[in-house]
């Protein structure tokens, strides 16, 4: 099964995708993480990047893109990969369908974290004082949230449309969301 998290930013996406594969076995693809793990290493991608993240704006569509289609062999090699953080513009959807298609593959299902931005806020706050990510101060989270508005909301008649969207209550504690996103990949076939 290949299954996108999508939600906007600290709705949870990275915590449950863990859970997921401890769950399910399947790889997790977090552009999020891959971004992250490029500016520690100092590599090219992690120089162009790192102003980009701390920014809180989306970096360009054909760096993420390249990221993900590097990793498809080992989530194919796995059943399936729950995508964290990717898609989020139009262009990388599309992109995703068709490197997918050339494999035979398609996305089976998109799960929706629903939150509402004062528990967003908390939350990237909460992350910002424990673990001081440059990108979770909150000038920052305001842009994530605007590009998450303005680039990634548009995803959803896209994925609605395909009839794939499937949304789950976000707000209560890990666990409880955990148990939600079961019970609604119950329905999936895999
Ligand atoms: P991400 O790493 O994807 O950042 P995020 O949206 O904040 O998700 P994250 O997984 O970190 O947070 P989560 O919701 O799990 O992206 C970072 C940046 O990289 C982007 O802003 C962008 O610049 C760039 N980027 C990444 N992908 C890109 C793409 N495809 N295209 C372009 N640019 C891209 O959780 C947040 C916090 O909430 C955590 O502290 C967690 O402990 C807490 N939490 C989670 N669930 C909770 C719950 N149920 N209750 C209470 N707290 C909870």
């Amino acid at each position: 099964m290949n299954l996108i998290l999508f939600g906007p930013p600290g709705s949870g996406k990275g915590t449950q995708a863990k859970r997921l594969v401890d769950e399910r076995g399947m790889v997790q693809l977090s552009t999020g993480d891959m971004l992250r793990a490029a500016i520690a290493s100092g590599s090219e991608i992690g120089l162009r990047t790192k102003d980009i993240i701390a920014r809180g704006d989306l970096v360009p569509d054909e760096i993420v893109i390249a990221l993900i289609e590097e990793r498809l062999p080992e989530a194919e090699a796995a059943g399936g990969a729950i995508f964290d953080g990717f898609p989020r513009t139009v262009a990388q959807a599309e992109a995703l369908d068709a490197m997918l298609a050339r494999r035979g593959a398609k996305i089976d299902t998109v799960v929706r974290l629903l939150v509402d931005d004062e528990a967003l806020l908390r939350r990237i706050t909460g992350r910002f004082e424990e673990q001081g990510r440059p990108d979770d101060n909150p000038e920052s989270f305001k842009t994530r949230l605007g590009a998450y508005n303005a680039q990634t909301a548009p995803l959803l008649p896209y994925y609605e449309a395909q009839g794939k969207i499937r949304s789950v209550d976000g707000m209560g504690s890990p666990d409880e969301v955990s148990k939600a996103i079961r019970e609604s990949l119950e329905t999936v076939a895999a």
